[in-house]
Formats: structure tokens, C-alpha cells, sequence
């Protein structure tokens, strides 16, 4: 078994409808176990050039697997789920219904057509980084990102801004 963690954004059509079934589809995958997941977080949508104006707020939350699939069969099975919930993929960026990503598996570095891990934007991004923390309170510092030291190092350099943990998600 590997330990993964997954990363879930929605902007869409009810988001948090989308990560609590989300959340219970990810227990359900093939010698899956979902082990915790975090709060729901809200944040606004990354900007920058190339990022669609005027998309509604995300909700965010991380879960931590155990999981015996391989990475690119774990990839292929969230991307599924996405398409079981009517995700367009559209613009690049764009606001969407579900959007999984997978953020680390084990302690490994990945780097195939299809699939970089740890997850590109996992580094500085707020909505990534305080849920993982809040699953590894108090001991942010022995969660090694691969290619980048601990959890604790990289949010020593990532504000919270504008991120709000909003609630438990049952
Ligand atoms: N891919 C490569 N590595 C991975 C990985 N580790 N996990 C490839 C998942 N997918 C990975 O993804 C594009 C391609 O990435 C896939 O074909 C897959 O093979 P996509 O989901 O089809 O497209 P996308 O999500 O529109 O693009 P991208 O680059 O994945 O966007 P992100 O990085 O997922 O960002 N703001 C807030 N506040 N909260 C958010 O959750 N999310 C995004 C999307 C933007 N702004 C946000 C949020
Ligand atoms: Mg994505």
C-alpha cells in the first residue's frame, strides 16, 4: 500500500455536494482506503495571465489515502470521477464542477506525459497547503515533500491570504 493524497477543488454546481460525494467515491476506488480528510476551505480563484475573469469562489480540501493501485491507474481513476461529475473540460483554468488532483504519492517523484508528482502547483498554493497541515498538526515537519523538504518549510513561505477554513465535511 502507498499513502496519497488527493487534492479536491470545486467551483461549481454546488461544491460542496461535489467533494463530500467525491469524498466517499475516493473510499470506493479499488484497493482504495480513504485514511482522513481535512476541513472545507474557501478561497479565491488563482489569478494570473491566461486565468478566466469572474469564476465563483473554489472550496478545497485534501483526503489522505492508502491505496495499492499505481499511480498513473490512481490518476486514470480520478479522472472518472471527475467525468462522473459532469466535469467540461474546457479552458484551461476554468471554473469547474470537480477537479482531483493527485498531490503525493509516497515519497516518490514522478514524471511522465500525463503525470508529475508531486503535483506542480502543490509548492505555493494556500488551498493545498493548510489542509494537508491541518492533517499533520503539530507535526508539519516530518511530511517530506519530495524534491523540496518538510510541509513545515514550505508553509513557513506560503501566507494564508485570502483562505477561509470554513467547516467539517461529513
Ligand atoms: N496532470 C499531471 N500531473 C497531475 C497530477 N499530479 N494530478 C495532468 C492530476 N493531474 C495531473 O489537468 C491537466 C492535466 O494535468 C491532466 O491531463 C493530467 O494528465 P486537468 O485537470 O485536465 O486541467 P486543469 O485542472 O484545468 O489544469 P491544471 O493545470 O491541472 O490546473 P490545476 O493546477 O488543477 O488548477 N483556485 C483555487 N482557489 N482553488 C483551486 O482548486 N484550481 C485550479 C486548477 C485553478 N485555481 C484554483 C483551483
Ligand atoms: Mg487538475
Amino acid at each position: 500500500m502507498t499513502r496519497a493524497y488527493i487534492g479536491l477543488g470545486s467551483n461549481l454546481a454546488d461544491p460542496e455536494n461535489q467533494i463530500r460525494a467525491a469524498l466517499a467515491e475516493l473510499d470506493n476506488l479499488a484497493q482504495t482506503r480513504r485514511l482522513r480528510h481535512s476541513s472545507l476551505y474557501r478561497s479565491p480563484p488563482l489569478s494570473g495571465p491566461g486565468v478566466p475573469a469572474d469564476q465563483p469562489d473554489y472550496l478545497n480540501a485534501v483526503a489522505e489515502l492508502d491505496t495499492g493501485l499505481g499511480a498513473p491507474v490512481l490518476l486514470r481513476a480520478l479522472q472518472q470521477l471527475e467525468t462522473t461529475h459532469q466535469r467540461q473540460r474546457g479552458e484551461r483554468w476554468g471554473p469547474r464542477t470537480l477537479d482531483l488532483d493527485l498531490l503525493l504519492y509516497g515519497d516518490e517523484t514522478i514524471d511522465l506525459p500525463q503525470l508529475t508528482v508531486p503535483h506542480p502547483g502543490l509548492y505555493e498554493r494556500n488551498f493545498v497547503l493548510y489542509p494537508l497541515a491541518e492533517l499533520w498538526a503539530g507535526q508539519t515537519e516530518r511530511l517530506r515533500i519530495p524534491g523540496s523538504g518538510t510541509l513545515a518549510e514550505l508553509l513557513a513561505d506560503c501566507p494564508r491570504g485570502a483562505l477561509e477554513k470554513l467547516r467539517e465535511c461529513q
